[in-house]
């Protein structure tokens, strides 16, 4: 298998391997996307990646990051959206959104403006949901500890979200259980001190991760695929996090439950942490994940050199790679790529006398 293979989920064929990671833009008032997205996004299908993956985008307005992150929890939010995922189509790409709810991670200010927690003076809302009352940071809120109907009107958002995903034109859909924010944080014994049904046992903690999944599995067609973003580890075994171990259990269970693909990152449930980072230090994650949990993986995280993609992929680590950072840098890193590998990949018609 290459990375410039096309790849089968369900009825829907991404032209190669190569994705657009999610990456929070901060360019939206009140969950709108607009012209920034329909650029930023299009140039990027335009530059020959086979699966482009819109950015975490929210299933309710205190579920948001900052207050400039993308929503789909209006349906104004889905005829914003519906011409960003056209023009995605119509250059040749998939069109995918992440859908995700911050948890106790939401109303923080965009990265540029610092990135810090902001309470309701500075933009930001209260209070802010979680698995537990425990703080992410010493900055942060105390989130509230979700009540059983707050639990039900987080699993209908999701349903909902994923409904007018499929009315924008959508054509995958990631839900984000990484990074420590809502879905993480019910799996992570570090913030899930909980002593209910969604607390305490590994069964318990996934739970409500397996009831959003069976929820938005549920309204999105059968055709269409579904992914998974977790965090393979809290990279904090000594002190009792998540792990790998859980990662491959919950890999084989969410498998049965319809998802197509567990797209493999780390980290995000400890404000500090000593994480080894450097090129594709999260590969052996995914790798580990395909081959116990027999499911199909992405790998994401440092993924820059054209070789080093291809060797994830030929070695049968993953089945896609994301790229995010690197996206940024180069839009047309996929023709760079298939260029330096000696790939035969087409240019849009209108570019084909550059090629
Ligand atoms: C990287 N980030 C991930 C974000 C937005 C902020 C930066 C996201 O998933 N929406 C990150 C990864 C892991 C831990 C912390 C931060």
């Amino acid at each position: 298998m290459k990375l410039f293979a096309p790849l089968k989920l369900r009825d829907i064929t991404l032209r190669n391997r190569i994705a657009v990671s999610p990456m929070c833009q901060y360019s939206c008032v009140d969950g709108r996307v607009d012209d920034w997205h329909l650029v930023h996004l299009g140039s990027r299908a335009v530059g020959g990646a086979g699966l482009v993956i819109a950015e975490a985008s929210a299933v309710s307005a205190e579920g948001r990051i900052s207050p400039a992150d993308a929503g789909i929890y209006r349906d104004q939010h889905t005829a914003a959206w519906a011409p960003v995922t056209a023009f995605i189509r119509k250059a040749g790409a998939v069109p995918a959104i992440q859908l995700a709810h911050a948890g106790r991670k939401a109303s923080t200010a965009a990265p540029w403006l610092g990135g810090k927690p902001i309470g309701v003076e500075a933009g930001g809302w209260s209070p802010l949901l979680g698995p537990s009352a425990i703080a992410f940071n010493e900055l942060s809120q105390t989130p509230q500890a979700m009540s059983p109907a707050d639990i039900q009107q987080l699993i209908g958002d999701f349903r909902a979200a994923a409904v007018r995903a499929l009315d924008a034109g959508f054509e995958l859909v990631e839900l984000h259980a990484a990074h420590g924010y809502l879905l993480h944080a019910f799996l992570s014994p570090l913030s899930n001190q909980r002593s209910d049904d969604y607390g305490g046992s590994f069964d318990n903690r996934t739970r409500l991760l397996r009831e959003v999944v069976a929820a938005v599995r549920a309204v999105w067609p059968e055709r269409l695929p579904l992914l998974l973003r977790i965090s393979a580890t809290d990279w904090a075994d000594e002190q009792g996090g998540w792990d790998i171990a859980q990662s491959v259990a919950l890999a084989r269970q969410l498998k049965g439950l319809g998802v197509d693909l567990i797209d493999v990152s780390s980290a995000g449930t400890l404000a500090r942490g000593a994480i080894p980072i450097g090129p594709g230090f999260q590969v052996p994650f995914a790798a580990q994940i395909r081959r116990e949990a027999g499911i199909a993986t992405g790998a994401v995280g440092l993924i820059t050199e054209p070789a080093q993609a291809q060797r994830i992929i030929e070695s049968g680590d993953a089945d896609l790679v994301l790229l995010a950072r690197e996206l940024l840098r180069d839009p047309y890193w996929p023709y760079h790529a298939a260029k330096a590998l000696g790939a035969e990949i087409t240019a849009p018609v209108q570019y084909q006398r550059a090629w």
